[in-house]
This record gives C-alpha cells, sequence and structure tokens, in this order.
C-alpha cells in the first residue's frame, strides 16, 4: 500500500475517518556507501545511506506532512502555516495543494535555496519573506496559528509521528537497528522522531537500539554551546537554525541513546557533499552531508576503535542535491566548450 499512512496506520494516531492526503511517500532507498565507508576506515558493508531525498519533493519533511496536513483536514482547517529553511515550505506547499487547503509559508529572506523557493512557488503557496532569520519566522509562524490555520512545522506533534517511520524502515531493511544513526540536527525534530521510531520497534520486536549522532554546523550550532544562537551562519542554510524548537526532546534522544551532538565547519560539510556525490553516486544538500562530515569527524577522533565485525552505520541524506543548485556550483567540476565538431570533439576526448 503505497504511502507511509497506509503502510504503518496501525503506529500512527490515525482513525479510518481520517483522510489520506498521500504522494506516495517514505519506502526510501537504504544504499551502502563503501567509498565513504572505507574513508572512515571502516568496510564496505558497514555504512548505509536512507535516502530522503527519493521523497516526493525531495526530503524527508515528506514523511512529518502527510501526516499533519491529513490531520488538519480532519480536523477541519482550511490553511496550513508554517516558517522553513525551504524544504518544509515545499513539502506543506505540495501536501496542501494535494488536500485544497491555502498554503503560507514564512522563508528567512535571502536564506532559502532556488530549487526550494521553485517549489513553494509552484505548488502555489503563499510566499511571505521575512526579513530575519529562521527563528524570527517561527515565531511569527506561532503567532498565526490557530482557528483554522494549522501550524505544520516540526512543533506539531503529527510531524514526528509521520518522520519515525524512516527508523521503522531501517530496521527492516538491516533486519535489526544499526549502531549508530548519523544525521544532521537543525530544529532536532528529525533525530527526536528517529529515536522514537527505534525505541518502539525495540520494546515490541528487541530489534535494538542506535546510537543517535547529530551533526550541527559549526556557526549554528546551540547544543554544542549549550543556548541558543542570536545569529546563526552556515551556507547549509537547511540547518542554519540557532534556537531549535525540539531542544529537550533532542537531548533526550542524545542521553538515553549516549549518542552525541557535534558540529562541523562549512568545509567539512561541502568537502563531504562533494565526496557523496562523486565517489558514491548520490547527490544530497549541503545540510544532509552534515552526517557524512559528522561520520567522518567521529571516525577520526577513533570513535569506531572497538567496533564489532558487523557494525552497521547508517546516515540520513536528508535532502535531494537538486534543490541547490547554487551551492552545487561551488564544487570542484569542469566544463569544456567544443565546436559542433566531430574531429575537434575527437581531439577534446583524446586529452584529459
Ligand atoms: C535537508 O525546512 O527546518 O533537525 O524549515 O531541510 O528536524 O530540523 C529543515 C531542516 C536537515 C534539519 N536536513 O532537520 C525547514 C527545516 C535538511 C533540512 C534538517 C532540515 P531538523
Amino acid at each position: 500500500m503505497a504511502g507511509l499512512i497506509n503502510r504503518w496506520r496501525e503506529r500512527l494516531p490515525v482513525s479510518a475517518q481520517t483522510p489520506v492526503i498521500t504522494l506516495h511517500e517514505g519506502n526510501t532507498p537504504l544504499v551502502l556507501a563503501p567509498r565513504l565507508a572505507k574513508r572512515a576506515g571502516l568496510g564496505p558493508e558497514a555504512v548505509w545511506l536512507k535516502i530522503e531525498g527519493a521523497n516526493p519533493t525531495g526530503s524527508f519533511k515528506d514523511r512529518g506532512m502527510t501526516m499533519a496536513v491529513s490531520k488538519a483536514v480532519e480536523a477541519g482547517a482550511k490553511g496550513v502555516l508554517c516558517a522553513s529553511t525551504g524544504n518544509t515550505a515545499a513539502s506543506a506547499a505540495a501536501y496542501a495543494a494535494r488536500a485544497g487547503l491555502r498554503c503560507v509559508v514564512l522563508l528567512p529572506e535571502g536564506a532559502v535555496a532556488l530549487g526550494k523557493l521553485a517549489q513553494a512557488l509552484a505548488h502555489g503557496a503563499e510566499t511571505v519573506m521575512v526579513k530575519g532569520n529562521f527563528d524570527d519566522a517561527l515565531r511569527l509562524a506561532r503567532e498565526g496559528a490557530g482557528g483554522t490555520w494549522a501550524l505544520v512545522n516540526s512543533v506539531n506533534p503529527y510531524r514526528l509521528e509521520g518522520q519515525k517511520t524512516a527508523s521503522f524502515e531501517v530496521v527492516e531493511a538491516l533486519g535489526r537497528a544499526p549502531d549508530y544513526h548519523f544525521l544532521p540536527v537543525g530544529n532536532a525534530g528529525n533525530i527526536t522522531a528517529y529515536w522514537r521510531g527505534y525505541k518502539e520497534f525495540d520494546v515490541e520486536r528487541g530489534s535494538g537500539r542506535p546510537r543517535m549522532m547529530g551533526w550541527q554546523a559549526a556557526g549554528a550550532a546551540p547544543f554544542i554551546l549549550g543556548r541558543p544562537v542570536a545569529k546563526p551562519n552556515t551556507k547549509a542554510t537547511a540547518i542554519r537554525i540557532g534556537n531549535p524548537a525540539s531542544w529537550d526532546l533532542a537531548i533526550t534522544a542524545r542521553e538515553e541513546s549516549r549518542g552525541e551532538i557535534g558540529a562541523v565547519t562549512d568545509k567539512a560539510i561541502f568537502e563531504a557533499y562533494g565526496l557523496l556525490a562523486r565517489e558514491d553516486g548520490v547527490f544530497c544538500e549541503p545540510s544532509s552531508a552534515a552526517s557524512a562530515a559528522g561520520l567522518l569527524a567521529f571516525a577520526k577522533k577513533g570513535g569506531f576503535k572497538k567496533a564489532s565485525a558487523d557494525l552497521k552505520v547508517v546516515l540520513t541524506l536528508t535532502g535531494n542535491g537538486l534543490k541547490d543548485p547554487d551551492s552545487a556550483k561551488t564544487l570542484k567540476s569542469r566544463i569544456r566548450t567544443c565546436s559542433a565538431d566531430a574531429a575537434a570533439f575527437k581531439r577534446l576526448l583524446a586529452k584529459t
């Protein structure tokens, strides 16, 4: 059955009366990354990528949005509202269009990747550029919510319920929970949701629990500083968030799982972004690559020293690389020109 509500209905807060607004999200690929594994000093079958960019709007947000929008329709909402660094807006716009609801998205002006803005506009979202950062936009969204406006940021409890299904899929694919789960952290909803999903399956099936390994950009790392960051700054705009909404829940996930939340520089994030694309063939957006940068940093400091032979590490790649063409242009790449002439092209091919 298509879509994650139909697939996981008995584990989600829905009833037979809940209208299912779906674009067939979920059921995303879990793909080995042997080259990245090698760079981390691990075996060729140790590192797996959960490709959330394969969701309908190109990010993991669709898992939460199918739930949030379905429940909004069930509750009689006339519109949905969100603040967003881009992906939540793209997803809300698509699911609201599908449901026939109004959709208002609040975006930090000048700090949203082009593809995400294109998605919001294409799906007809009423797009508002806020003169401030994401945290300012979320404050406005919270103020505007209520009445017939449903807030669909991850403070909406249905969002995390939808997102926890990614853990179910990982456990089903691997036959058990991984030993470590690496993912980027912005508002900290996803790390919370994954941990919830793993615990739920472990209680019922004894499938085990990973250490949750969350990664922030060094310029937007409130969890590392231990307090909100007033002016978060990173080129990984999706995680340019200074005051995470799910602060306490993320700390709980870290502590219960004996995990870590660390920070990686933009330089490390963009290096990992290029490596994933060139060496393992997976094009994610820069923020997603924080998980790979975190893996490499953790490996470098000797984090895997006592690893067992069948170690399993999963990285969530949260969004599709196509969303952010401007960042892609910063990658080391080469374009040559050629006249429309076969001989000229053959000469070009002969040169390296
Ligand atoms: C690609 O769209 O917050 O820690 O407004 O787009 O659950 O917030 C996006 C976040 C990671 C961080 N990777 O996840 C938004 C927004 C990508 C993202 C995150 C986001 P959370």
